[in-house]
C-alpha cells in the first residue's frame, strides 16, 4: 500500500542517520508500489526546469507531491537530460539543502531522496534529514559516495548510463540491450556490496533515456523482468521522457503524462515497485487500479 503515502513514523528527524536509513531501506522492498515525486530544483530540467528554483516555492511543491500520494519526494539540483551541463558541486548543495530542510520542516515524517552522484551532496542532504541517494552513475561518479552510503547505513538507487549526460544520445548502441544493463547493474550491485551497502539497501534501475534509443527504452521495459530478476527492487524512471512522445507526438513533456501511466503500469506489471515520475496523481490512481485487478 504504500502508494497513499502514509507513512506513520513521527520524529525521525531525531534518529541517527543509520536506524533512518534502515527504515528507508524497509520501505522500498516492497512490496510496494512506492512512487518518487520528482522535485528538480534547477533552471534547466527538460520537464520543469525553472519552475522551482525559488526554495519555498520548491518545498510547496514538495508537500503536493507528497500530498498527491507520493511515499518518496526526490530533490535533484542538477539536470542530467541530453545535453545538459554539470553544475558546480557548491551550487547543487546550495540549491538542494535549504529545499530538503524547508520541507521537512514542514512534513518530518516525509521521506526524500537526494538526486546527485556528488559525495558531498549527498552527506549534506543526508545531514538535513534526507534518507535516500539516488545516483544516476550507479557509485561510479564520486570515489567517495560507495563508502559515504555505506556508512550511513541508508538505501541507494544504482542507475544505468551509456557515457554521460552531455553526449549519451549521440547514437548509443549495444549488441544487446537487455543483457548489457542487466549486467551492469549485477555488477555495480556487487560493487555496492564490496564497498559495505547491505544488500537490502540496493535499488537497480535500468536508466530509462540515459544513453538509449527510443527502441532501446522501449526493450527496456518490454524485458524489465530480466532486471527483477536480480533480485533487488527496481526504479522505473521514464517519466515524460522523450521517447515517450516519440510515440505520442507529444512535443512538450507535460503533455506526456498518459504516456507515462503505461510505462508504470506495464513495469509494475512486470515485477518493478518504484517509480520516479512528475505527475503523482494520475501514476498514483493507475496503480490503485492495476493493484485491484491483480488482486481480484
Ligand atoms: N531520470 C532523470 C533524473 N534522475 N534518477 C533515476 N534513478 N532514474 C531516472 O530515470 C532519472 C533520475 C531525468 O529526469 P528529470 O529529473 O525529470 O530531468 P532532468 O535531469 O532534466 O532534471
Amino acid at each position: 500500500m504504500a502508494a497513499n503515502g502514509t507513512a506513520s513514523w513521527t520524529n525521525v528527524n531525531r534518529e541517527p542517520a543509520v536506524r533512518r536509513g534502515a527504515r528507508a531501506g524497509n520501505l522500498l522492498q516492497g512490496p510496494g508500489p512506492v512512487l518518487f515525486g520528482i522535485l528538480n530544483v534547477t533552471s534547466d530540467s527538460f520537464s520543469d526546469g525553472g519552475d522551482f528554483f525559488d526554495p519555498e516555492a520548491a518545498a510547496r511543491r514538495a508537500e503536493v507531491l507528497l500530498d498527491e500520494g507520493a511515499l518518496v519526494v526526490d530533490v535533484g539540483g542538477e539536470s542530467t537530460r541530453p545535453g545538459s551541463d554539470r553544475v558546480p558541486e557548491e551550487e547543487e548543495r546550495r540549491r538542494v539543502v535549504p529545499v530538503v530542510q524547508k520541507f521537512l520542516e514542514a512534513r518530518p515524517e516525509a521521506f526524500v531522496s537526494v538526486d546527485t552522484y556528488r559525495a558531498r551532496t549527498a552527506e549534506a542532504a543526508l545531514d538535513a534529514g534526507a534518507r535516500i541517494v539516488n545516483d544516476v552513475t550507479a557509485l561510479r561518479g564520486d570515489p567517495r559516495m560507495a563508502a559515504l552510503v555505506a556508512d550511513a547505513g541508508c538505501p541507494v538507487v544504482l542507475m544505468h548510463m551509456l557515457g554521460e549526460p552531455k553526449t549519451m544520445q549521440r547514437e548509443p548502441s549495444y549488441g544487446d540491450v537487455v543483457r548489457e544493463v542487466r549486467d551492469f547493474l549485477a555488477q555495480r550491485a556487487d560493487h555496492a556490496n564490496a564497498a559495505g551497502v547491505d544488500a537490502e539497501n540496493v535499488v537497480l534501475d535500468p536508466g530509462i533515456g540515459f544513453g538509449k534509443t527510443p527502441g532501446h527504452n522501449l526493450a527496456l521495459l518490454r524485458h524489465l523482468g530480466a532486471i527483477v530478476d536480480l533480485g533487488f527492487p527496481v526504479l522505473v524512471g521514464a517519466s515524460r521522457k522523450k521517447f515517450i512522445g516519440s510515440i505520442t507526438g507529444a512535443e512538450e513533456a507535460k503533455d506526456r503524462v498518459f504516456g507515462t501511466v503505461a510505462t508504470t503500469v506495464l513495469g509494475y506489471e512486470r515485477g518493478a515497485t518504484l517509480f520516479r515520475v512528475h505527475d503523482v496523481r494520475a501514476n498514483r490512481e493507475a496503480l490503485a487500479v492495476a493493484e485491484a485487478i491483480r488482486s481480484a
